[in-house]
């Protein structure tokens, strides 16, 4: 039997999300939002174009939380988007109060299924999820590191003329501009970039990937990133559904790793079968440490603002 996944927003990461789901074959989609129309219209146009892609997988739209019963996984994008000149912080109001319903809906009709979160403040967002859903640590996680870490990646690739498929990279800490490249975890086919690029080069990759989100916004003016978004989030479905046992970066609810306990903060994880099924604790030298810790407190503070 074919997985079910349902995408809980049909904006244009949920749009992404259902068309490489669909097509590379990792199972049925259901497609939810609470504008009518979309979900349907977006699902139908993937749909038709299934059998250029060889594929049979179903995708549908639905308006109706009844819909996802069933699904092995869920993946959250409900919300707002950034508007130039906003922070990812700017939409903890609006989105807090669309997470707390989304949360409801999914806990009473997919209550074993594993989620990942997307929507922005994406740090307080998934603690929103988990808190209002009870669901264990293991089974909800959300996607940020695998984003900028692609990033940092691509910036690397640009600078060395490189394929960017030799290009390795870790970022760690909040999604948010405090988010911490560790460019001594970073390497090309294995030799750390530290022997292969200025420490000035490394900054302003590591600077640039930081802003990096907000780079789009800028230029899109009436949105944010959307495709590399959806295509980091489909590298965590397939290590879940798959049973890969990726060692990714995601943010984990943390219950000592690092010192930290009640937040999730993004770091390096192994994802299979049975979600997060390992936290990887590295060594930051104290430079890297302090950098990290000023992430978790911007976390904690943002998290302080979440009236359940
Ligand atoms: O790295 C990351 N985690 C991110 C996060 C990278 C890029 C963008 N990131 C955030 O994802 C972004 O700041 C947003 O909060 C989400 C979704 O981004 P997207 O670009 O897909 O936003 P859209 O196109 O505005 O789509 C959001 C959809 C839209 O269709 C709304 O109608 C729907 O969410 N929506 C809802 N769906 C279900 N249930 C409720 N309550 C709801 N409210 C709005």
């Amino acid at each position: 039997m074919r997985r079910k996944i349902a995408l809980i927003g049909a904006g244009n990461i949920g749009g992404v999300l259902a068309e490489q789901i669909a097509y590379r074959r990792l199972g049925d989609v259901v497609l939810f939002d609470v504008v009518e129309g979309l979900p349907q219209g977006k699902a139908l146009d993937i749909a038709e174009g299934a059998p250029l892609a060889g594929s049979d997988c179903r995708v549908t739209g639905t308006n109706a939380y009844q819909d996802i019963a069933g699904a092995d996984l869920v993946i959250i994008t409900a919300g707002l988007a950034r508007k130039p000149g906003m922070s990812r912080d700017d939409l903890l109001a609006k989105n807090l109060e669309i997470m707390k319903s989304v949360a409801a809906g999914v806990k009473q009709h997919a209550p074993k299924a594993h989620v990942i979160v997307i929507s922005n403040p994406l740090d307080a967002m998934v603690y929103t999820f988990k808190q209002i859903s009870g669901f264990p640590k293991n089974r909800v996680v959300g996607m940020a590191g695998v984003l900028d870490s692609t990033r940092f990646r691509t910036f690397v690739a640009w600078e060395l003329g490189v394929s960017v498929k030799d290009v390795t990279a870790l970022v760690l800490g909040g999604h948010g501009d405090t988010m911490v490249p560790l460019p001594r975890y970073c390497s090309v086919a294995g030799i750390p970039i530290t022997r292969l690029l200025s420490a000035e080069k490394i900054a302003e990759i590591s600077t640039r990937t930081q802003n990096a989100g907000g780079e789009v916004v800028n230029l899109l003016k009436t949105g944010s990133a959307f495709v590399s978004p959806a295509h980091s989030a489909i590298e965590m479905a397939e290590a879940i559904l798959l049973d890969e046992k990726r060692v990714l970066a995601c943010a984990c609810f943390l219950e000592g790793e690092y010192g930290v306990s009640g937040l999730y903060v993004g770091v390096p994880c192994v994802l299979g079968a049975g979600g997060v099924e390992k936290v990887f604790e590295i060594e930051m030298d104290a430079a890297e440490r302090k950098l990290f810790d000023a992430s978790i407190e911007h976390v904690r503070s943002l998290t302080a603002q979440i009236k359940l």
